[in-house]
């Protein structure tokens, strides 16, 4: 079954604009695909030379990609308004048939697109509204493409979470993961070069982690390609906050809440200090927050090492 399909016979309730917004995440996922397989040889290779909103070194692909995604979304007449990391405010179609706003990271992990790495495209869709500061639990759906050795595309609506593979002969998606449920394995993956600038709790909780044997390390440092082995395999993927990073390294609008949604659709949790990330209000669109998602039981330990817990 494509996604085309799959969309149609299962989404059937959020209507025909959610099959509208879903054909356009593939085909920008089949124009992101043929620039990644040729990275180094094309003009979208490299580094711009210039630096996003956040004064972030950007990739070529990271503008391209956030162009190219930004633009088919305000041309589409079910989107009202999109949201992107790349972007200072987010933008509005002025269409007047708009009924979601997504909010989008276009290329997350663009550092590691050199050394031919995973990368990620993380989307997030609400209802309409007049702020794209919306608490994430108002999604109504979420979800990553992933340029890997396989192209994947994986999203959640309330109660699933459905994962596709592209089919280069079809040129489509093509349902390959069905009802997705975290797993049970114990993989951690936490950046422990920062290992100085954690705080006790973290500290405390690896040490005892370590100690237990019954874990494995895994750490790729692209955030989507992480989250995918958390969300197939099992485990715990974290960016704490820590004494250089106070609120954390990743923004809840365009990386913890979409993929926070998808992960509890599964079955996992996730957690943003003692709190739920999918009931924060985003004090503004690029706010950054600690973040700690996997399966339940292993974030329920990893509460318990809070000060708070
Ligand atoms: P660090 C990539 O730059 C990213 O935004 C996420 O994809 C990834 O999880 C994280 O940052 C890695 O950060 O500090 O461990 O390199």
């Amino acid at each position: 079954m494509t996604l085309h399909e799959f969309v149609h016979e299962h989404n059937a309730d959020l209507g025909e604009p959610f099959a509208q917004v879903m054909d356009v995440l593939e085909t920008f996922a089949k124009t992101i695909r043929e620039k990644v397989s040729r990275n180094g040889l094309i003009e979208e290779s490299g580094d711009s030379g210039g630096t996003n909103v956040y004064g972030e070194n950007v990739q070529k692909l990271d503008a391209y990609a956030d162009k190219t995604l930004t633009d088919a979304l305000l041309a589409c007449p079910a989107i009202h308004a999109v949201g992107s990391e790349e972007l200072e405010t987010p933008k509005t179609s002025g269409n007047g048939t708009g009924v979601f706003t997504l909010t989008h990271d276009p290329v997350d992990g663009s550092s590691n697109i050199d050394t031919n790495l995973p990368i990620g495209t993380i989307f997030g869709l609400y209802p309409k509204a007049d702020s794209i500061l919306q608490k994430g639990n108002t999604q109504v759906a979420s979800g990553y493409i992933l340029y890997g050795p396989s192209m994947l595309l994986f999203y959640a609506v309330k109660g699933s979470v459905n994962g596709f593979t592209f089919d280069p002969e079809r040129q489509t998606f093509v349902l390959s993961y069905e009802n997705v449920r975290v797993g049970d394995k114990k993989y951690y993956a936490i950046n422990e070069g920062n290992w100085e600038l954690f705080f006790d709790a973290e500290k405390n909780y690896l040490t005892t982690v370590k100690n237990s044997g019954d874990f494995s390390g895994r750490y790729i440092g692209s955030m989507v390609a992480d989250i995918h082995r958390t969300l197939l395999k099992g485990g715990i993927f974290i960016y704490p906050a820590d004494k250089k990073h106070e609120n954390g390294k990743l923004r809840l609008l365009y990386e913890v809440a979409p993929l926070s949604f998808l992960m509890m659709q599964a079955g996992g949790d996730a957690t943003s200090g003692m709190t739920n990330p999918l009931e924060l209000v985003p004090a503004k669109h690029d706010q950054r927050v600690p973040i700690a998602l996997g399966s339940a039981p292993l974030i329920a330990q990893y509460r318990s090492f809070s000060p708070k817990g």
